[in-house]
């Protein structure tokens, strides 16, 4: 057994958020040491570069005597339950009342001083936060954005320590570390099948998002998600829907403005913005429209300015995003549907809109998902299902008796077949409702092989 010494913090995990938190703690002068439960981690030697004389643990945390240890801060990819933390999680600082096992989020708090608006949720987060980030950049704010989503927090503390609003995607893994977020504003946007493999159920799942709203002063939530629901009540709640709104909730209704009628963004009964003015398309990215359109809001934003950025914000790369039409067939690269909730959205979104069929190439890893929703719709907008990667059989079986199918071994595969059976009106939509980790090292590696044939494929037919 290695004694971690008393007073010394344990932070677990090289990872990009391990690695903030090191320099988080040594620039606060907080002595600490690093484990990872890796054998040999990379970016131990760098690590000792930038932080001579702090110790590396290497493996089991249970080789860790942490008697007298002052506090874990655990990288999000490091469950709380994991081996050797055992009964710590219990264990509490008399003076904070705060567990003696945190996570980077936690740190951020104690040191942020202007206002945080987060966003938690299965699907949308990056899109809803870098859309806050963008409205409250273009009412002239001072604004730091990032979390889940790229840059870690405590970076940005350390990067721009005058910023006048944190705007953070959360993950379940850093709420379940976070005893209280204490924000301006927090959206819990949906809850949808993901990272059952860490969280069991669920229960668990939505448990480990449910700490954004401590503390927090207004939340956003999803009308038609009752899981998205804060358990105890809030200050201030507002709510969005994809249907006509109440007085009371963001949403969506027939409206004319003396143009004809058409499909409006609403606040209650006050118009906004038409649907076909926003720039990221679906019915899904309207919703997304509205839970920013209400944090930025309750944070004071202009609403000219807020709408001024959604009629030109492109969307995200890998989320939607159209790579090429070729002999009138879309190509679409949604990599970033890496579960069945965001896979359901893209096909509702395109399919509806689509004057031909829809061509889904979908398959990787399932993270033990339950396939069998996508069947319905896909009966519906589907020419056929082109199904790659690991759980390309289980996905065949979920969908087979309502939509046609077929299995390739790969993503270059899938493409090859769908270039032979789109039709002009079709898209061929890559949304794979799995992770890429069997054929990719991440879902960016899978958009970017998705786009680079495509281009190619449509200067071969140009
Ligand atoms: N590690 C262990 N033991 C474990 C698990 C991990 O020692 O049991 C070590 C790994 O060996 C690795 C390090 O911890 O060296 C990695 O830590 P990590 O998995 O927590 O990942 P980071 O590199 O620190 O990145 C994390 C988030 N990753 C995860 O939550 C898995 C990043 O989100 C986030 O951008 C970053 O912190 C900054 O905040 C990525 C992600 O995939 C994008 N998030 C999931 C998602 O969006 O679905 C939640
Ligand atoms: P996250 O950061 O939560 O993963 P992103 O904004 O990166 O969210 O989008 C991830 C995936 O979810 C993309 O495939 C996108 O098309 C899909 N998506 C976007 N908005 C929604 C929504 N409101 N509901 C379900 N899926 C969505």
């Amino acid at each position: 057994m290695h004694k971690v010494p008393a007073g010394t913090t344990l932070v677990v995990g090289l990872g990009v958020s391990g690695r903030a938190i090191a320099r988080h703690l040594t620039r606060k002068g907080i002595p600490f040491m690093l484990a990872d439960t890796r054998a040999t981690p990379p970016g131990v030697d760098d690590f000792h570069a930038a932080h001579p004389g702090v110790e590396v643990h290497c493996g089991s945390l249970a080789q860790l005597d942490l008697s007298e240890v002052e506090e874990v801060v655990l990288s999000p990819g490091v469950a709380p339950d994991s081996p050797g933390l055992e009964g710590l999680g219990d264990r509490v600082r008399i003076a904070s009342g705060e567990s003696l096992v945190v996570g980077e989020i936690a740190l951020f708090v104690r040191d942020c001083r202007a206002p945080i608006a987060a966003i938690t949720g299965s699907n949308a987060k990056s899109t809803v936060t870098t859309l806050l980030g963008e409205m409250a950049r273009a009412a002239g704010w001072n604004v730091a954005v990032g979390g889940n989503l790229g840059t870690p927090a405590l970076d940005l503390l350390h990067d721009q320590p005058d910023a006048d609003l944190y705007v953070l995607e959360l993950s379940s893994f850093q709420l379940e570390t976070t005893p209280c977020l204490g924000a301006e504003t927090v959206a819990f946007l949906n809850l949808s099948d993901d990272h059952l493999d860490r969280h069991g159920d669920m229960a668990g799942y939505r448990a480990a998002k449910l700490p954004i709203f401590r503390g927090a002063r207004h939340a956003v939530v999803n009308a038609e998600d009752p899981m998205t629901w804060p358990e105890t009540p809030l200050p201030a709640l507002d709510r969005f829907t994809i249907r006509a709104p109440d007085a009371d909730e963001w949403g969506i209704a027939e409206h004319d403005d003396g143009s004809g009628a058409s499909a409006w963004l609403m606040r209650g009964a006050e118009p906004l913005l038409p649907c076909h003015a926003l720039r990221i398309k679906g019915r899904h990215n309207q919703a997304n429209a509205l839970a920013a359109l209400a944090m930025g809001h309750r944070l004071g934003l202009p609403m000219t300015a807020m709408l001024e950025v959604l009629e030109r914000f492109p969307g995200l790369p890998h989320r939607g995003e159209l790579v090429a039409e070729v002999e009138g067939v879309s190509w679409i690269n949604d990599s970033k549907g890496t579960n069945v909730g965001a896979t359901l959205a893209a096909i509702d979104g395109l399919g509806a809109a689509l004057s031909g069929k829809l061509v889904l190439l979908a398959g990787g890893v399932g993270k033990g998902a339950d396939f069998t929703p996508l069947a319905e719709p896909l009966s519906r907008y589907a020419r056929e299902a082109i199904l790659f990667g690991r759980d390309a059989q289980a996905l065949q079986c979920a969908l087979q008796e309502r939509v046609a199918t077929s299995r390739v071994i790969d993503l270059a595969a899938a493409m090859e077949r769908a270039a032979t059976i789109a039709e002009a009106g079709d898209c061929v939509l890559l949304s794979p409702a799995c992770a890429s980790l069997d054929q990719f090292s991440n879902y960016q590696e899978r958009g970017e092989v998705f786009r680079r044939w495509v281009i190619e494929y449509s200067r071969r037919r140009a």
